[in-house]
């Protein structure tokens, strides 16, 4: 069981931690990385809890599909659509998701090396 009432993303959804938020629906909340590895760099979280991909259920896919429509407007947003930017799910402890929360990032407005580290 996923303790979502310690949850930092959680906290961040139900406005108990305060961040930058760019935007906040039904379904979605992003907001600022505390930790900017470039100038953009936003994150794209579900307002519910789901701990990694793995725990998206048959039917709920169409989340995905809005956070990457999201991740797309933000970027457009913020002035990165035509530079190129990366929207970008570290999944798993290999990956090295360290908030398990399954988000995006939407980073951009540098150039960015591949292959990722
Ligand atoms: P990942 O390592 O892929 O699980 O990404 C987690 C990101 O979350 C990492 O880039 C730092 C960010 N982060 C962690 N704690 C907080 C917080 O309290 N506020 C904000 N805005 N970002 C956070």
């Amino acid at each position: 069981m996923e303790d979502i009432e310690n949850c930092i993303f959680c906290r961040i959804v139900r406005r108990e931690i305060d961040s930058k938020v760019l935007l906040h629906d039904d379904h979605i909340t992003a907001f600022d990385d505390i930790n900017p590895v470039a100038p953009i760099h936003v994150l794209i979280v579900p307002n519910r809890h789901f701990g990694s991909l793995g725990d998206l259920q048959k039917g709920e896919e169409s989340l995905l599909g809005m956070m990457v429509q999201t991740g797309y407007r933000l970027a457009k947003q913020l002035g990165v659509e035509k530079s190129g930017f990366r929207l970008v799910i570290n999944n798993g402890p290999e990956a090295g998701q360290s908030v398990d929360h399954l988000h995006f990032h939407l980073i951009g407005g540098r150039r960015l090396g591949w292959p990722p580290g």
